[in-house]
């Protein structure tokens, strides 16, 4: 199991023959003798979520009927409605309309995963520690940061920078995220900057490196899975949170518990999930998926398909504009005698703010601007409602385009770079007035 790179809902739901035959080993039919067991029986239960009592009278090479049926129906214990993208590592994100709160709940925030998070995890012993280009390393349990500095809550946006990978044409590799790989989560915890500054920045500190607890997919304990880190302005932006809490509660495992940063409106991938470590530097972050094409996109714009050297990547920082509507669901149906579309969402802008958002249900002809929200506090999304008339019955298109403070709007088409990211091109729902 240590070496399988891909996961099972990746395998049975593009080639079942090879997944059964990858798992289970080929036993040629019909004399199948084997019996599910050793890593494919650990495999197996955790892909089912629970134990399988009779596992000993269970043939080896036998498709189990919960995954011949789609993986639809696995479950990740605390969360509800998400779509799983691959179970190994862990991806699964959060459909639109189930993003209508204002405060994403716990168990809808979406979850990116690049290794195996950590299993046992025990909050009262966790430490972490600041280290490298500082005046004094310091290693902190929870209960230190709690007692040492300000607690904050900040509802903040994390949203990963491949979130719209999915309608990529030519198509990037990668997790094919449509639009459900960001959150707005309340996070408790203590300002990174406030903790840095304890440790002291020394003058040539230029970038921050991350560091988790989770492992590689290989199995290999010398590989980190990822470990990335931003510019020490970033970093001392007092928005930035070393979290211990989501929505009042635990952070969820597989968002990061027991603690975790987040750096709200760069990628979600600088928001490093069960970290245990903070290491200051004075040159850029080289760790995994800081360099080559990892998080990276061209410097300039490039035709769709286009083969870009290396070198002329650049680290992504602020994500772009974005919005997304969260209500009607796409696809409703509404009452004969609609006149007008109501329609809601919310809309973010990396480091900026959002200034307007504007939604047509005719395909861009006239638009009509939203009622927007200002945010909880900065690096919150924030909320737009809008009313939008119709002659009647028929199918419709809403589309909504959101503008930021420095006037940036969402385009319509995708920026296309070679790996899938930053695709803030507008969001569309389809609607219906029946006959
Ligand atoms: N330790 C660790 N931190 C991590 C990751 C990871 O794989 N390991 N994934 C990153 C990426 S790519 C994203 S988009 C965010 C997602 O946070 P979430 O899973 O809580 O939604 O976590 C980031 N932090
Ligand atoms: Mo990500």
């Amino acid at each position: 199991m240590a070496r399988k790179e891909r996961g099972f809902f990746e395998l049975y739901s593009k080639d079942p023959e090879r997944a059964d035959y990858m798992i289970f080993g080929r036993i040629p039919y019909p004399d199948r003798r084997g019996f599910l067991k050793g890593a494919g029986l650990t495999a197996m239960t955790a892909v089912l979520g629970t134990g399988i009592p009779f596992h000993r009278n269970m043939p080896s090479g036998l498709i189990p009927a919960a995954l011949a049926e789609g993986l639809q129906d696995f479950k990740i214990e605390g969360k509800d409605g998400l779509t799983v993208l691959n179970d190994r590592p862990v991806n699964a994100e959060t459909p639109a309309h189930l993003l209508d709160a204002d405060i994403t709940p716990t168990d809808r925030h979406f979850i990116r995963n690049n290794g195996i998070p950590p299993e046992e995890v025990d909050a009262s012993t966790w430490t972490i520690t600041i280290d490298g280009l500082v005046d004094e390393p310091l290693t902190l349990t929870i209960d230190d940061l709690k007692s040492r500095f300000d607690v904050v809550t900040y509802a903040l946006q994390v949203e990963c920078g491949g979130n719209g990978r999915a309608f990529f044409n030519p198509p990037a590799k990668g997790n094919q995220w449509t639009v459900g790989a960001i959150a707005n989560s309340r996070w408790t915890g203590v300002r990174l900057a406030d903790v840095l500054r304890a440790a002291g920045v020394k003058d040539s500190v230029i970038y921050t490196a991350h560091y988790g607890a989770d492992t590689h997919l290989s199995g290999d304990p010398d590989k980190l899975p990822i470990s990335r880190g931003v510019p020490i302005e970033k970093a001392m932006s007092p928005y930035n949170l070393i979290a211990f809490a989501q929505n009042g509660g635990p952070i969820h495992p597989m968002n990061g518990a027991p603690v975790r940063l987040v750096i709200p409106g760069w990628p979600g991938s600088c928001s490093q999930k069960w970290l245990k470590r903070i290491e200051l530097r004075d040159v850029v972050h080289d760790g995994p998926k800081m360099t080559g094409t990892s998080y990276r996109v061209p410097e300039y714009d490039v035709a769709p398909g286009t083969k870009v050297p290396t070198e002329d990547f650049k680290i992504i920082q602020s994500m772009p504009v974005k919005s997304l509507i969260t209500s009607p669901q796409s696809g409703v149906e509404l009452p004969a005698d609609t006149r007008a579309l109501a329609v809601r969402g919310h809309a973010w802008a990396g480091d900026n703010f959002v200034s307007r958002v504007d939604v047509t249900a005719d395909f861009g002809k006239t638009w009509v601007q939203a009622e927007l929200g200002a945010p909880v506090n900065p690096y919150a999304w924030q909320t737009w409602n809008a009313e939008i008339p119709v002659p009647g019955r028929g199918y419709y298109e809403v589309w909504a385009r959101a503008t930021d403070s420095e006037g940036n709007e969402q385009p319509f088409a995708i920026n296309w770079n070679p790996k899938g990211y930053l695709n803030n091109s507008l969001h569309r729902i389809a609607a219906t007035v029946p006959a």
